[in-house]
């Protein structure tokens, strides 16, 4: 059957009842999760199932029929059609069974599938197609729009433009190729009519630290490309040639590598936007320097870089030269003028002059707020309206941004506002990954804003996870939901698999904390917290359900390396330490549920060990530096830790074990930064505050001091250090510890030590010495940074000082260690002890014994009965067998214990010795 135009008629396929129904974002309908629906014109095939799409498109209408990709497809692709997108089309549909695509003007009668690519601009035949589809064509969309119709066995991508075509085959992909299941050769007939919330959605690379490797630029564009982002700038702070010797033209090498992420972005639709940073030393009213600028932007104009920024964030406003002091004066609105004369002629001698070139972009040295102050008003009054203003949000690192602040930001600044979102960045955090979904922008900044690039992190694969986000959010920020969003971004990173993502997810839960989300590993958090709900009245049903949740944080890493070695060694690579972490975190997790639950079921030996094996195993969890540093990475922090902590302490009581913290009344420090840091903040139990020395620059050469009034002479054992949470910088590395009586006399350290860069808690231990005041100095800083923070500093009491007896306690260790509430410390003998020897432990009064409780190492095997004192006589209650030992005492009514070692018994070492009362 022809049509009147010679062209074979196309079916015309009629919408099934119910199919009518649009899915459109924002209305309370599944949207576009919906999962499986029957083919209506094939009911003998099994149902069909949509893929998720994301970025989550406008609207997803299910259209009657089915479309199967045929062996041989007809591709119809007019002169000017977006190369892009039909090499995108050609590659799903040979993924899809293909093995024959041929182009023609028209469609071919026939069974074969029918495929248009381009909208009515790039491909004639479009419209009429979309229109025998029942569909209204591209009419009225915006830039980057498209419609996408597919409807028995014709598919048609069209765009508003190229870039909307290129977004149409990017749609198609998911539908044919989606994650994780083989291509659906065969899917529901469908409609997609899209277009994006703001014009440019992209990432700046505009971080401190080491840049992306080339390799890597040239996979985010693609990845970018891939969620409909559209900009990438190029603003390596580290990058020579673009603040400190900005003047200098690029080597050739140099240029060809911009030239080759150039031309890839081209391809991929992505306005690589080249950001040259002058600021630092920059003549605003010299003629070289301006002429110099337009020099180097003109070298990277001639490797085809259309798009130019200019940012001046992180300077200050002081002229360089002398003209500008002239020309301008010396304060914030000089500098605000000065800005706005240079970019001024930059705009009219360099954007103006050459066709094509996209809007002059730049960052503002106030970046950060929307006061109104004088420079803003500068820039608003003077710098040409045309040019693109930076905005980070109210702060660098904006917790928030809501649509009244971003019209704000436009009001204030006179522009329209490129914002430059600092998330996922961790340069100022570089001991995480930030891997949580991107939160707290209001759906209205979107569609307010002239773009909006995210500052990544040093890490690009392990960027992927947010920026994803980012994508979805910028495409359609109406729709965009974070948690579903992030799950998707997950499952596509996993490759579909469901054990992989689960995997992925664990990890990637243990990584969300940042200013947009305070919440560190939410999920983790709260299986812990039903557990512990759970523990006192149903401990097995309670363990069995967070013992796979913690197995999970144990093997994921594993799975991931296994699962992800071929296709994403660069997030393997990015988040290796973070992940050997993690696997040590949940192994030390997994080992301390055990070690509670053995003791709960009565095994008290097996939970002994688990409870040995702790402290070695937090060690090794918190000491994974970041490759070429000292700096150790932080996972599922006060969450991991706090689950260990917790069940030593559960485990520590139940043995009727408590250690004495003594309360500190009085800190008082040599110098502290300002009013939010002083020296009190390390003792108010608050672990979120933190004591803070003065920063290099205006700091007093280390070391610097803290020191502790008891209130009173106290006997003192240890002193604890909890080093600042939130960020790696100012914790002590070389420390020792002073005690006096009279707070002038403090004669020789009482210990001394190095500290590991870990957000754990720091112990210092030394012989039981009375004391009125603590002094903790530190000599060094784990970074050799000139400063120091502390969040808390503490000092366990002494032993109730009645431990006596043989052999001495080898060096570093003390007797009263057998006495002192803590399972970590132990006491070792300096050598085996002679005929007679013994340890005393005097309790504090006579009392009733239920049971003596003696702990010792897992490889100590020493040998002595154990006594207690009734009257004057010692009377024998048994004897240790092995490292855990509880003997019952049968009420004896006694106030001393005593270890009185046999001949033969290897140097002893003793961890603990509990006297149990019967009250
Ligand atoms: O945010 C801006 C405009 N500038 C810098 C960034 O280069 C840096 O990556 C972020 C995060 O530390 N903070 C800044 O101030």
């Amino acid at each position: 059957m022809e049509q009147s135009n010679g062209l074979p008629r196309v079916r015309r396929v009629v919408l099934a009842a119910g199919a009518a129904l649009a899915i459109t974002a924002g209305v309370a309908l599944p949207g576009i999760q919906w999962t499986a629906h029957a083919a209506e014109s094939a009911p003998q095939q099994a149902a069909v199932r949509t893929p998720q799409i994301f970025p989550k498109p406008r609207s997803v209408t299910p259209q009657g029929g089915h479309v199967t990709v045929t062996p041989v497809v007809t591709l119809i692709a007019g002169a000017s059609a977006d190369p892009s997108a039909i090499r995108v089309t050609e590659e799903l549909l040979r993924a899809a069974g293909a093995h024959d695509i041929v182009r023609a003007d028209h469609p071919v009668e026939g069974e074969n599938l029918t495929v248009y690519v381009g909208g009515p601009d790039e491909t004639p035949g479009s419209a009429h197609a979309l229109s025998e589809l029942g569909l209204p064509g591209v009419g009225g969309l915006p830039a980057e729009g498209y419609e996408l119709g597919a409807g028995q066995q014709t598919i048609v991508l069209a765009g508003a433009d190229h870039a909307g075509t290129f977004y149409a085959a990017q749609t198609l992909r998911q539908i044919v190729l989606p994650e994780g299941k083989d291509p659906q050769r065969t899917f529901a007939g469908l409609a997609v009519r899209d277009w994006p919330s703001t014009p440019l959605r992209g990432t700046i690379e505009g971080f401190y630290g080491t840049p992306w490797s080339d390799p890597a630029r040239l996979d985010i564009l693609d990845f970018s490309a891939a969620h409909k982002m559209n900009i990438y700038v190029y603003s390596p702070k580290d990058d020579p040639y673009l603040r400190a010797k900005w003047r200098d033209q690029y080597p050739a090498d140099k240029l060809a590598v911009i030239k080759s992420l150039s031309d890839r972005a081209t391809v991929d639709h992505m306005a690589f936007t080249y950001a040259l940073s002058p600021g630092l030393d920059v003549c605003y009213s010299s003629d070289a320097d301006e002429k110099a600028l337009v020099a180097k932007f003109q070298s990277l104009w001639d490797i085809g870089v259309r798009s130019f920024s200019i940012p001046l964030d992180d300077i200050g406003y002081n002229p360089v030269c002398a003209s500008d002091k002239t020309k301008f004066g010396t304060n914030a609105a000089a500098a605000g003028a000065a800005q706005s004369y240079l970019l001024n002629r930059v705009q009219k001698d360099f954007i103006d002059t050459h066709a094509g070139a996209k809007p002059l972009q730049t960052v503002p040295i106030e970046y950060a707020d929307t006061g109104n102050s004088t420079y803003k008003t500068a820039l608003r009054e003077q710098l040409d309206p045309r040019v693109l203003m930076g905005w980070t949000g109210e702060g660098v690192i904006a917790g928030s941004i809501t649509t009244a602040q971003a019209q704000q930001a436009e009001k204030v600044f006179g522009h329209k506002i490129l914002l430059w979102d600092n998330y996922p960045v961790n340069d100022y955090l570089s001991d995480r990954l930030l891997l949580a979904p991107y939160t707290g922008r209001e759906a209205g900044v979107a569609g307010q804003l002239a773009g909006l690039t995210a500052n990544p992190m040093n890490q690009s694969y392990a960027s992927r996870i947010a920026l994803f986000t980012v994508a979805d959010y910028l495409w359609n920020a109406e729709a965009y939901e974070p948690q579903s969003s992030w799950a998707a971004s997950l499952s596509e990173l996993a490759g579909g698999d469901p054990a992989t993502t689960a995997a992925l997810r664990a990890f990637a839960d243990l990584n969300t904390t940042s200013p947009l989300q305070k919440a560190q590993a939410p999920e983790l958090a709260a299986a812990i917290k039903e557990f512990w709900a759970a523990w006192p009245t149903d401990p097995v049903q309670a363990v069995h359900a967070l013992r796979p949740r913690l197995t999970a944080v144990a093997e994921g890493p594993a799975v991931l390396r296994a699962d992800l070695a071929q296709s994403q060694q660069g997030f393997l690579t990015d988040a290796a330490p973070w992940l050997d972490s993690a696997a040590d975190w949940g192994t030390a997790m997994v080992t301390a549920l055990d070690m509670l639950k053995s003791q709960q079921a009565g095994d008290a030996a097996g939970a002994w060990a688990d409870r040995q094996a702790l402290p070695g195993l937090v060690k090794a969890a918190s000491t994974h530096p970041r490759p070429g540093t000292t700096q150790n990475v932080r996972v599922g922090d006060r969450v991991v830790d706090a689950f260990v902590k917790q069940a030593t302490k559960e485990y520590d009581a139940a043995l009727g074990i408590k250690k004495s913290m003594l309360s500190v009344t009085y800190a008082d420090s040599q110098e502290t930064v300002g009013e939010n840091a002083p020296a009190t903040n390390a003792v108010d139990g608050d672990p979120d505050t933190f004591w803070h020395t003065k920063w290099s620059g205006t700091s007093d050469p280390m070391p610097h001091e803290i020191q502790l009034n008891l209130g009173a002479d106290k006997s003192v054992s240890c002193l604890t250090y909890l080093p600042r949470q939130d960020n790696g910088n100012g914790r002590i590395a070389k420390y020792e510890v002073y005690t006096s009586k009279d707070g002038t006399n403090w004669g020789n350290p009482v210990a001394t030590g190095t500290w590991t860069n870990t957000a754990e808690e720091k112990k210092a231990c030394f012989t039981p010495v009375s004391a009125h005041y603590v002094r903790l100095r530190a000599l060094s800083e784990v970074n050799g940074n000139p400063w120091t923070t502390a969040a808390e500093i503490n000092v366990v009491g002494g032993a109730n000082s009645g431990v006596s007896g043989s052999p001495a306690a080898a060096q570093g260790s003390s007797l009263e260690a057998v006495a002192d509430g803590d399972l970590d410390t132990a006491y070792r003998a300096d050598g085996p002890p002679a005929n007679g020897d013994a340890l005393v432990v005097k309790l504090p009064e006579a009392k009733s014994l239920d049971s003596v409780l003696v702990l010792q190492p897992g490889d100590s095997r020493s040998k002595a009965l154990v006594q207690v004192k009734d009257g004057d006589a010692w009377r024998t209650i048994g004897a240790l067998s092995g490292p855990y030992t509880r003997l019952p005492a049968h009420g004896i009514k006694a106030d001393t214990v005593r270890l009185l070692w046999k001949t033969g018994s290897p140097a002893p070492v003793i961890s603990e010795v509990v006297a149990r009362t019967t009250d």
